[in-house]
């Protein structure tokens, strides 16, 4: 099952009450308070994970609470800390507090960590009140309550590259031809009723990750089909990868089909529109006439689209389609990793407003 958005209430762990304990020693008459402090309570953690991408676990624990602190003890030991509660979510995980609708944070990367609810603190025992008035104290703190709040996790997926394109497209025999995912492929439409994602290789040390999503159809913005709610998944990615059926089976036109699909990305989002999409004709082993493959070749080389056939059955081109899509993901990569690492301008000096200036 893949669920993409789920709702948890989480809730930190109390901090332990403090401890009114006395030295109760032979030969040692009014040995004063002995009440040791309370654990601190255990925080809820969350922590993000490449190997899983979906939610679903929460559908199923909507509640979850990281342990209490334990109270003081006499001879002034302090109360064990609570375990913090470690729950692991998908990378590209945004979390929003379900109340003020704020963004929490966003788990933009695998292997990050992020303290949710804080737990509470423990209460100071009877040792720390003793004073020149009162030698011996009866009252020790209470442990205060941890933080609990209720959470909204939206998913959106994490890949370098994202299928597009009409239904029995060939969305999903081309990312199992090319990774080692196995989404269901069927002559029908919509056989894809959820994202799934593959790991491409390029080369011995290098790979991308790439995103199937379930085909769009014309009025997909309006609920048309699926709806375009999946298209929230490829938003993220670096390139889009628009497939377009070239096998006379369809009976539609080759660039028709395009435009109708890259008008349901507009509609969904400008910026999806806006990236780097190369187009791939499948199918090209079923297909009969050899304009449809070179109308939609000149189309794209008038867009300055980036074009290539392919056939998933017989292995055609989809070496040259490998190759340029690795090599755009490439591009991408070191020109966000050049804009990361770019040195920050210094600020102006002296300051314009000659605030601080030398009196
Ligand atoms: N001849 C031929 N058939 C193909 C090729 N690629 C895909 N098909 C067939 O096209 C049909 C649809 O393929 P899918 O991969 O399920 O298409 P999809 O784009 O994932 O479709 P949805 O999940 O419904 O959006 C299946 O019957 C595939 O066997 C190809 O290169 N050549
Ligand atoms: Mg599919």
């Amino acid at each position: 099952m893949f669920v993409d958005e789920a709702q948890i209430k989480v809730r930190a762990g109390k901090g332990g009450n403090g401890c009114v304990a006395f030295r109760r020693e032979k030969f040692v008459p009014k040995g004063g308070p002995s009440g040791g402090d309370g654990g601190d309570g255990g925080s809820v953690v969350l922590e993000s994970t490449s190997r899983m991408n979906t939610l679903t676990h929460f559908r199923f624990q909507p509640e979850q609470s990281a342990e209490n602190g334990r109270q003081g003890e006499g001879s002034k030991c302090t109360g064990r800390t609570g375990k913090d509660l470690v729950l692991q979510v998908p990378a590209g995980t945004l979390v929003h507090d379900a109340e003020s609708n704020e963004l929490l944070h966003d788990f933009d990367a695998a292997g990050q960590r992020f303290v949710v609810a804080r737990g509470g603190h423990g209460g100071r025992g009877n040792v720390h009140f003793k004073s020149s008035t009162n030698r011996a104290p009866r009252y020790a703190e209470d442990g205060t309550e941890g933080q609990a709040l209720t959470l909204r996790l939206r998913l959106k997926l994490l890949a370098d590259v994202g299928l597009v394109g009409f239904p029995n497209a060939g969305k999903s025999t081309l990312i199992s031809k090319v990774s080692a995912a196995r989404p269901k492929i069927a002559d029908y439409p919509f056989t894809t009723l959820q994202p799934n994602l593959g790991v491409v290789s390029m080369g011995e040390f290098d790979s991308f990750v790439m995103a199937d999503i379930p085909g769009l159809i014309k009025g997909a913005h309006e609920g048309h089909g699926l709806g375009d709610r999946f298209l929230r998944h490829i938003e993220r990615t670096k390139i889009l990868l628009h497939l377009v059926d070239l096998s006379d089976a369809s009976g539609r036109d080759c660039v028709q089909d395009y435009e109708v699909v890259a008008r349901e990305l507009a509609s969904f989002s400008p910026k999806l529109a806006e990236k780097p999409c190369i187009v791939a004709g499948t199918k090209l082993d079923a297909m009969q006439s050899p304009e449809r493959v070179q109308e939609l070749r000149d189309y794209c080389e008038s867009s300055g689209l980036q074009f290539q056939a392919i056939s998933s059955v017989t292995g055609e081109g989809i070496d040259s389609l490998l190759r340029i899509v690795g090599g755009r993901v490439r591009e991408l990569r070191e020109a966000a990793d050049a804009a990361a690492h770019a040195p920050q301008q210094p600020p102006a000096y002296p300051p314009a407003s000659g605030a601080g200036a030398a009196k």
